[in-house]
């Protein structure tokens, strides 16, 4: 059976994620920093579950961990790089410095880590790397600067591997999803209430739809590669551009 390893399992998509890939018969490694979290998923999945626990920032531990994975967790056919996070929505000119760097060392720098460590075994495997994303990779909108820059930067990082990784049979996908509601935006804002309040009446999709996708998309053929995909739930759509008027 193949192996994914999943970063971000203890919450939201990577928990859902996790779930998905055990129940349809994949060995899956499930990271994170939060103990209790990976114990719980643990004990809930079962052999087919193992926990890595690690900062992805954290070049010692991350590498650390990555090389003591037991059998039959070792091999690694399929990485879903999925931690990560958006901190602050305030214009760039109010924005804390120390949340931008977070934002890039998470999503930007201990992703393309991650890809660089495994992409020997990988190729060796002709696996698959799926990277989390997202609409705001696509589209700007306020508050978002460096969020949004840093998923433009996994969107173009996905596509470019296809171009190097081109005859080693290795599929990449770039998944953009909109408002999934998960934990993103109480991290992001820190406040259940303007969480709940952001997904009110919305219908936003679930983790599990983009754990369903996620899946759906590493069982295909391998001949076929899904480059990219783009998710909203139906009540989310686009704006007209701001205009300012003196
Ligand atoms: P959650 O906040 O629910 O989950 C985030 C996961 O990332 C957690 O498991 C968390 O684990 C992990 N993580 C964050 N920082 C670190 C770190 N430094 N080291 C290790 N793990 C870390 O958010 P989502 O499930 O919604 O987000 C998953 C991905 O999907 C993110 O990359 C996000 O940008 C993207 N996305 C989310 C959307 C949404 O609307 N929810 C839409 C589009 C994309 P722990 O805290 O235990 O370390
Ligand atoms: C999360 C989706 O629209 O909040 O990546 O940026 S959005």
């Amino acid at each position: 059976m193949p192996t994914a390893l999943i970063t971000g399992a203890t919450a939201g998509i990577g928990e859902a994620a996790a779930r998905a890939f055990v129940e349809a018969g994949w060995h899956v490694v499930g990271t994170g920093r939060r103990a209790d979290r990976l114990e719980a998923l643990a004990s809930e999945l079962g052999e087919r579950f193992h926990a890595a626990r690690f900062d992805v920032r954290d070049e010692a531990a991350r590498d650390g961990a990555l090389d003591a994975l037991p059998a039959p967790f070792a091999e690694i056919d399929l990485l879903i790089n999925n931690a990560g996070l958006a901190l602050g929505l305030e214009p760039a000119q109010d924005a804390k410095l120390s949340n931008w760097t977070t934002m890039i060392d998470t999503n930007i720098s201990a992703l393309v880590s991650i890809t660089h460590k495994l992409l020997p075994q990988l190729i060796a495997r002709k696996g698959a790397i799926i990277n989390l994303s997202s609409v705001a990779a696509n589209y700007p909108y306020p508050g978002g600067n460096v969020y949004g820059a840093t998923k433009a930067f996994v969107r173009q990082f996905s596509l470019n591997l296809r171009s190097d990784l081109i005859g080693t049979g290795v599929r990449v996908c770039s998944i953009e999803p909109g408002m999934v509601e998960t934990e993103f935006s109480l991290v992001r804002t820190g406040s259940q209430e303007a969480s709940d309040k952001l997904y009110a009446g919305v219908d936003p999709m679930t983790a599990e739809d983009i754990a369903r996708t996620m899946l759906w998309v590493a069982e295909q053929p391998p001949h076929l590669n899904i480059n990219s995909l783009e998710l909203m739930p139906v009540n989310q759509a686009w704006s007209p551009f701001l205009v300012h008027r003196e």
